[in-house]
């Protein structure tokens, strides 16, 4: 464990506080989810140039339209039936069906945000930048391939939450979906409604041929990399801290602050800003912690609250070492000390 000199120096500072921690094994998960943003680039590059058979006049997308949801959970797959909000997506444009599917799901607890962007003309790009939490991890998102009988491109439950960690970019190269709801088999055809409707498919011969329409490059803006969860705080009792979604064995180092702001600890196996500040004569502004994750990246420490604290806000924040030149923080905790 390698400390930098300014978290000790916040450590040494402090009278006010008992230096000695105890570990609490085995430390329980703090199951608190969570948040980052991305940004969706959609880059259309369907043209004369790259689909020269037939290529339509207008050639244009419709607006991002979709969701971010459990895992197994689906808004559209290949080999299943559309939805009515599928097929009004893929053969009009409309998002207003396929938005009231993805409340719904809203509703049930399968999904947890609606994604809804602006279309581009092709060749053209638009982007979106949306919230996902690790709860609800899967993002799927559509748009139709107009002018066209029910075609369209889009991603299927892409997990930007994999293996305890954010995805910080990942580039889904789009290929054409018939939504099997309309037989019209040129770019122009007339409305067609199939009956029955058809399992949605790939499009791999005309008027394609298997060269990709484009790219939805999603990449992180931010994110919370650890979750802190901590006791209600009560001046002069023992208050527990729990860190989860740490890297096993790796350390973790909890501060808290009386103030919001920012804390640069940028030395030797840390690279961490903190969102929190450490005015140097504040006592109640301080490293509160050190330790090693377990071994399921679990980490957990009780400890006394000084009767001095009541009615002190205190906000909490916890980073993980040896992640240079990333930055792994956890959410801000906000309490006051009753
Ligand atoms: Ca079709
Ligand atoms: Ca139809």
């Amino acid at each position: 464990m390698n400390i930098p000199s300014h978290l000790l120096t916040l450590a040494a500072l402090t009278t006010a506080f008992s230096t000695t921690w105890n570990a609490v094994a085995p430390a329980q998960s703090c199951d608190r989810a969570l948040n980052a943003t991305y940004k969706v680039t959609f880059t259309a590059d369907w043209s004369q140039q790259t689909h020269p058979t037939d290529f339509p006049n207008n050639p244009h997308f419709s607006g991002l339209i979709g969701g971010s949801h459990l895992p197994n959970f689906s808004i559209w797959e290949v080999g299943a039936l559309a939805s009515n909000g599928i097929e009004s997506m893929a053969e009009t444009g409309s998002k207003t069906a396929l938005t009231q599917e993805v409340n719904n799901a809203i509703s049930a607890g399968n999904a947890e945000y609606l994604l809804s962007g602006s279309g581009t003309s092709s060749p053209g790009s638009t982007s979106l930048t949306f919230d996902v939490t690790s709860d609800f991890p899967a993002v799927s998102l559509v748009s139709m391939i107009a002018p066209s009988p029910d075609w369209f491109v889009g991603v299927d439950g892409l997990e930007l939450f994999q293996n305890d960690r954010w995805l910080d970019e990942v580039v889904i190269t789009l290929m054409p979906f018939d939504s099997g709801t309309d037989d019209g088999t040129t770019y122009t055809s007339g409305n067609a409604n199939s009956n029955p409707p058809q399992p949605i498919f790939e499009i791999t011969g005309y008027p394609f041929f298997g060269v990709p329409i484009g790219t939805f490059t999603f990449t992180k803006i931010s994110s919370e990399d650890l979750a802190l969860c901590v006791d209600t705080l009560v001046a002069g009792q023992n208050a527990t801290l729990t860190v989860s979604h740490g890297t096993p064995q790796e350390t973790v180092a909890i501060m808290w602050s009386t103030s919001l702001g920012s804390t640069t600890a940028n030395s030797g196996t840390w690279c961490v800003d903190f969102g929190i500040v450490f005015p140097p004569a504040n006592p109640y502004s301080q490293l509160v912690s050190f330790g090693n994750c377990n071994v399921n990246g679990d980490y957990q420490v009780t400890r006394p609250v000084p009767a001095s604290a009541a009615g002190i806000t205190l906000y909490l924040q916890a980073a993980e070492e040896n992640t240079c030149p990333d930055t792994r923080m956890s959410n801000i905790v906000t309490r006051v000390v009753l």
